[in-house]
């Protein structure tokens, strides 16, 4: 089999999605998704301009052969655009893989270690009250994990929280600035999951996103006050772009870390896995190198007991849900998976085998990723150019959004 074809999808329904198309002189095709959100166009021309010439031609079995070829042939190395392209490829190829085997690709993974992948929801509240009532809508939908994030009172637009129409949007501005305040929000997070926990109890596994906004010995701090809380783990306390930052949490905290969701690779995270740093690595399938290096990441942190809670927030196509439940239901360490929301006009670009039930995920038994593009819809929805927000501090400051 060789590689006939690859082309660079860019739709909109909804939000901006980034995908890769290979196809083959057997007629199979694979897809991946590509996207990096407010950045999709670089990942995409990345891919048409550099990667495609390097496919057609190739065989598409040689999966690690075609990562190395694309990660040590580039010279330059990681970083968020290369990764998401080398990723996208990945995904296509193990797509390919799985068809022409007539296996999901979990079976090419070892098989299942589990029955189902536990995942996560999202509450998000304007007031503690609103947020124990989503969490307890969520509950009532199945959901055994659910992450909480609420308005700080006197901080009006930020991270993780229902927005007005025009919340904090400056007319001269294409993107949305947030606002921030470290000590109001360390005052109110041990009071919301006070409230919430004496509202629900504790048979919900519950947790919490500070999306790099501390230092850590704010984080050791939060950490503390949230322990008899039981989170399932606190989140991006800090950024980990210094990873022994992570040693001071540690050192004043029990409450279980996650961080990852923007590491590229192994080598963003080496030392917080070594050194029992984190208890969960947020790296996925996208933004990662591919389920290749994702399982590579997976398999060297199982034995300093950190486990995988993969990123996947809406941005993240229903392609990459899909080898994130590959990935999942066969890797041993991988211990949930964030379950973001996609538009009913996402889902109908990507038709997919992958489903919800009863609080767990399931990749569905189709052959290879159980996921495809339907192109012709997905050429209604024009990209529109679209940014992350960013955040400022009182005294206007550029924060970490
Ligand atoms: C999460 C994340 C997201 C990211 C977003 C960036 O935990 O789901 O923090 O909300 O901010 O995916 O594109
Ligand atoms: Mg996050």
């Amino acid at each position: 089999m060789k590689i006939s074809r690859a082309s660079v999808i860019v739709t909109s329904p909804g939000r901006n999605f980034v995908t890769l198309k290979i196809e083959t002189d057997e007629g199979i095709h694979g897809i991946g998704d590509a996207t990096l959100n407010g950045r999709e166009l670089a990942v995409a021309a990345y891919l048409a301009e550099h990667v495609v010439p390097m496919l057609e031609g190739r065989d598409p079995a040689d999966i690690e052969d075609t990562w190395q070829l694309l990660y040590k042939g580039a010279y330059w190395r990681r970083g968020p655009v290369t990764m998401a392209a080398i990723a996208a490829v990945d995904m296509a190829l193990w797509d390919i893989k799985g068809k022409a085997l007539d296996t999901p690709v979990y079976n090419l993974l070892g098989g299942r270690s589990r029955t189902g992948v536990l995942c996560y929801g999202h509450a998000s509240g304007r007031t503690i009250p609103d947020a124990i009532e989503k969490v307890q809508s969520l509950q009532e939908k199945g959901y055994r994990a659910i992450r909480v994030q609420c308005v700080v009172p006197g901080i009006d637009n930020m991270y993780g929280t229902p927005r007005g129409e025009t919340a904090g949007q400056r007319p001269d501005l294409p993107f949305v600035e947030d606002g921030w305040a470290t000590e109001k929000y360390l005052r109110f997070a041990p009071q919301l999951f006070a409230e919430v926990r004496d509202a629900i109890g504790y048979d919900v596994h519950l947790l919490h996103d500070a999306h790099h906004r501390l230092t850590p010995i704010e984080a050791g701090w939060l950490g503390k006050r949230l322990e008899d809380f039981q989170l399932f783990w606190l989140e991006d306390a800090v950024p980990a772009e210094l990873q022994e930052s992570f040693r001071l949490i540690r050192q004043h905290t029990t409450t279980p870390l996650a961080v990852g969701e923007v590491f590229n690779s192994l080598m963003d995270c080496h030392q917080l896995i070594r050194e029992q740093l984190i208890d969960y690595v947020r790296a996925t399938v996208v933004h990662a190198g591919g389920i290749t290096h994702l399982r590579k990441l997976a398999n060297f942190a199982e034995p300093y007991h950190v486990r995988t809670g993969c990123h996947g927030a809406g941005d993240l196509s229903p392609v990459s849900m899909a080898a994130a439940l590959h990935f999942g239901i066969s890797t041993h360490n991988a211990a949930i998976q964030e379950y973001g929301h996609h538009s009913e006009e996402t889902h109908a670009v990507f038709p997919h085998a992958w489903s919800f039930s009863d609080g767990y995920l399931h990749p569905g038994e189709a052959p290879g990723l159980g996921v495809d593009i339907d192109e012709e819809l997905a050429s209604r929805y024009e990209y529109s150019r679209s940014y992350l927000p960013v955040s400022r501090k009182v005294d206007g400051t550029v924060g970490s959004w």
